[in-house]
């Protein structure tokens, strides 16, 4: 299959590409290393640098024999989503591109700005080349867990079945979001479903939980391969910031009372579910919801394991709450539903102490990279 992967660069994408050619697909890779720029505004950058799009592709080839075609420009700009449509004519797209980061988000008027019209604007010329280059090509769209946000009852896989005065319908989920990022996600989920409706369009929407992990099976061989990774308060998840920080010996930031519960999956089986989604496409007419994880931890639950898999590395961890600067529930029912994609066939990589050990084992090697001051940067909610 020809699949176009929208943010080829980043965390996701870049790793993304990797496997799908292992996997035998011809990938084209499109980024405007918008990541990496707003990385450097911050003064956050990664704990060790990727090199750019082009040399990575070459690297891959040298190593693997794969090709991955990069083009480098700005999505939200109409002609180079057009030129990338007619040169590479994509079965699948593979939609990354987006301002990944909830912090980011809520940092201040500008960068709010940027997360609106950039996200929003790369979904919107999406759908049209799709339309217009495109009508049969299978849209798989990275959304979020984040989008239903905390509500007090079990949280379907998209769909929610309403019975009301006698008569029965089936609507989107409720969607809530906890931040701006996550509510432009809510945003593309409704202009990919009104257009399925008028165009059916075929998508798949992936409401992914936090990744974590820096190896995948395509990137143990070269360090060079490797994604970005951040650790900081604005573009590090959970995670991968508490394995950086008990390699660092800085006290893990467990916001507020820590019993924030998510759903989480390995680096690994985002790979694995990406590629499923695209091995088995919707039908045209049909917006498919999955939710993307593979198992729920509170903050505190997170912080133990790490803490553990710490002290077995001969680290002293410790844990220092901190008061929470996002708006959130620290205490909550959260029972969310996820049984398509192991159905396609996903076989979770789960998170065992000899996972968090590897990662930071990994991190040990870079330990001289990690800056302290990327930890907190004070980013309130409101
Ligand atoms: N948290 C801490 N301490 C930290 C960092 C985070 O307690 O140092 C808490 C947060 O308050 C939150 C939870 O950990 O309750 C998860 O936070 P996160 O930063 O790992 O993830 P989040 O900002 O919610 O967003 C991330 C990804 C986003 C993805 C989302 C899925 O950046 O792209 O969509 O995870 S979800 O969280 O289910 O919305």
């Amino acid at each position: 299959m020809r699949v176009l992967i929208l943010g080829g660069d980043g965390y996701l994408g870049w790793p993304t590409a990797m496997n799908l050619t292992a996997s035998g697909h011809e990938v084209a890779v499109a980024d405007n290393y918008l990541r990496r720029r707003l990385a450097q505004e911050e003064d956050v950058e990664p704990l060790f640098s990727p090199p750019n799009l082009f040399r990575r592709v070459e690297l891959w080839r040298e190593i693997s024999g794969h090709s991955i075609k990069p083009y480098i420009g700005d999505l939200c700009d109409w002609s180079v989503m057009e030129t990338i449509f007619r040169t590479f004519r994509p079965e699948a797209v593979v939609h990354y591109a987006e301002q990944p980061s909830a912090p980011y988000s809520m940092l201040n008027r500008r960068a709010a700005s940027l997360t609106l019209s950039n996200n929003l604007g790369v979904t919107s010329n999406l759908i049209f080349a799709v339309r217009e280059f495109a009508p049969e090509a299978h849209i798989v769209k990275l959304g979020s867990m984040g989008e239903y946000g905390t509500p007090n009852i079990d949280i379907e896989e998209g769909w929610i079945d309403i019975r009301r005065n006698g008569r029965e319908d089936r609507f989107l989920y409720p969607r809530q979001a906890g931040s701006l990022y996550h509510t432009t996600k809510i945003m593309d989920t409704d202009l990919l479903w009104f257009y399925v409706r008028m165009w059916d369009l075929r998508v798949t929407d992936l409401m992914q939980g936090p990744v974590y992990g820096i190896v995948t099976r395509e990137t143990e061989e070269n360090e060079d391969l490797l994604p970005f990774y951040f650790y900081d308060e604005i573009f590090g998840t959970v995670l991968n910031r508490f394995v950086v920080q008990a390699v660092a010996g800085h006290p893990l930031t467990v916001y507020g009372r820590g019993e924030q519960t998510r759903g989480y999956l390995n680096i690994v089986d985002t790979l694995d579910c990406v590629r499923l989604s695209l091995e088995n496409p919707a039908d045209r007419g049909q917006l498919r919801v999955f939710n993307q994880f593979t198992e729920t931890f509170s903050v505190n639950e997170l912080a133990s394991r790490v803490v553990r898999a710490g002290k077995a590395l001969g680290l002293n961890v410790g844990v220092t709450p901190v008061s929470n600067p996002r708006k959130e529930k620290e205490e909550h029912y959260y029972n969310p539903k996820h049984s398509h994609l192991l159905e396609l066939g996903l076989k979770p990589h789960l998170l065992t102490d000899e996972v968090v050990t590897g990662m930071m084992q990994r991190v040990l090697r870079h330990r001289h990279a990690i800056r302290h001051k990327a930890i907190i940067r004070g980013v309130k909610w409101a």
